[in-house]
C-alpha cells in the first residue's frame, strides 16, 4: 500500500463525541464522559466475547435472572462491566440491566445528570455457538428536581417513552464489532472496532434504511401463537399476489445481529405479542425504545403490536414487554395495512 492510500484522517468515535460536544457550547462535557464510559464497556465486552471458549467463559453461570432464564457467564460478566462502567464514569445516576430485577442508584454521585439503560448482552442464546449478540444501551437526562445529595431517584424516573431518550444505539459483536449510535434530533451512524488500535472507527457515517426490501425476519416457529392479522401478514410476504417474488427469510434470534442486517439491507424485524406472550417477548425500555430510535433516525418506522409508535410508548414497569415490528418504511406501512384490514 503506497502512503498516499492510507487515510490518516480517520474518526474515531473518542472525535465523534468531541465534535457532537464542540457542536453544543452549552453542554457541560458530562454526556461526553458518559459515552466514553459507554464505548469501552463494550471494548471490555467485546473483549471477553472473543475468548470466550478458550478461557471456559462459555455455558451457565448456575444463577437465574428475574425472566427465569438460566444466566451464562457472559451475561454476569457483561452486566458487572457494564454496571462498573456507569459507576465509573460519575455521571450516571442509575441504571436499569435487564439483568437486574431492580434498579442500581449510583447514591455515591448524587448530582450525576443521566440515567442509563441497557441489556449488556442480548442474544445470549447464541453465545455457546459463537453467533452474534449484542449490547442495547439507551440514555435517558433525568430533571434537574431529583437531582442533589438529598434526593432520591428510583424505577418512575424511568417510566417513560423513547421520545425522552437523549441517545440510544448498539453494539453487535459478530465477526468485528459494530456499534450504531444515534441522539436524539440527530442522524445515526455506525463505527467499527480496530482492534489493534482499540477505537471504534466512524465506518459508516449517517445511516440511512431501504424505505423498502423483500425480507423479513421472524421466529416462525411462533406462527400457530400469531393473531390472524400477523399470519395474514407473513402468509402474504410468502405468496405475493400476481406471482411476485416472495420475499427471503432471516432470522438470528439475537435482536442486535437481526436489527443491523435490516438497518443495513431494509426489510422488517418483528418480535410480535401472541397468545402464549400477550405482551410479547421484548423488553420497552432496554430492548424496544432504543431500537425504535436507531429505526426512526434512519428514515424507517418501528410499531408495537397494536400498530402505535414504539417511540411513545410509556412502560409500566421497568422490565415491561412489547410486541415490536420495526424496519423499512414501506414494510412496516404494509402490516399497518394488514392490521387495518382485519381490525
Ligand atoms: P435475551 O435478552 O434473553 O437474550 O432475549 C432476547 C432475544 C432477542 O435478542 C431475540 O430477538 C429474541 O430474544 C429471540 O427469541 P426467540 O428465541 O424466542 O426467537
Ligand atoms: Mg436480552
Amino acid at each position: 500500500v503506497g502512503a498516499e492510500n492510507i487515510n490518516t484522517d480517520i474518526v474515531t468515535l473518542s472525535r465523534f463525541f468531541t465534535e457532537e460536544q464542540i457542536k453544543h457550547p452549552e453542554a457541560s462535557g458530562d454526556f461526553t464522559l458518559l459515552c466514553h464510559a459507554l464505548q469501552f464497556s463494550f471494548k471490555s465486552i467485546a473483549y471477553y466475547i472473543r475468548r470466550a471458549s478458550l478461557i471456559n467463559l462459555t455455558g451457565l453461570a448456575g444463577s437465574s435472572n428475574i425472566t427465569g432464564d438460566d444466566q451464562k457467564k457472559l451475561d454476569v460478566i457483561g452486566n458487572d462491566i457494564f454496571i462498573s462502567a456507569m459507576r465509573g464514569s460519575g455521571k450516571c445516576r442509575i441504571v436499569v440491566s435487564e439483568e437486574e430485577e431492580e434498579v442500581i442508584r449510583f447514591d455515591e454521585h448524587p448530582n450525576a445528570r443521566y440515567a442509563v439503560v441497557c441489556d449488556p448482552i442480548d442474544g445470549s442464546s447464541n453465545l455457546d455457538a459463537g453467533v452474534s449478540v449484542g449490547t442495547i444501551f439507551g440514555v435517558f437526562q433525568l430533571p434537574e428536581e431529583v437531582l442533589g445529595p438529598n434526593k432520591t431517584v428510583g424505577p418512575k424516573d424511568l417510566l417513560h417513552p423513547g421520545t425522552s431518550l437523549v441517545a440510544s444505539g448498539f453494539t453487535m459483536y459478530g465477526a468485528s464489532a459494530q456499534l450504531v449510535i444515534t441522539m436524539r434530533g440527530g442522524g445515526v451512524n455506525g463505527f467499527t472496532l480496530e482492534n489493534s488500535l482499540g477505537e471504534f472507527i466512524l465506518t459508516h457515517p449517517n445511516m440511512k434504511i431501504a424505505p423498502s426490501r423483500s425480507i423479513y425476519s421472524v421466529n416462525e416457529g411462533n406462527s400457530q401463537y400469531w393473531d390472524e392479522w400477523c399470519n395474514a401478514y407473513f402468509h402474504s410476504l410468502k405468496y405475493p399476489e400476481n406471482g411476485g417474488k416472495p420475499y427471503s427469510a432471516r432470522y438470528i434470534g439475537s435482536m442486535v445481529a437481526d436489527a443491523y442486517r435490516t438497518l443495513l439491507y431494509g426489510g422488517i424485524f418483528a418480535y410480535p405479542a401472541d397468545s402464549k406472550s400477550p405482551k410479547g417477548k421484548l423488553r420497552i425500555l432496554y430492548e424496544c425504545a432504543p431500537m425504535a430510535m436507531v429505526f426512526e433516525n434512519a428514515g424507517g418506522l418501528a410499531v408495537n403490536s397494536r400498530m402505535e409508535r414504539l417511540m411513545e410508548v410509556v412502560p409500566e414497569s421497568i422490565h415491561d414487554k412489547s410486541g415490536v415490528f420495526l424496519g423499512s418504511k414501506e414494510e412496516i406501512e404494509k402490516i399497518i395495512a394488514m392490521y387495518n384490514k382485519y381490525k
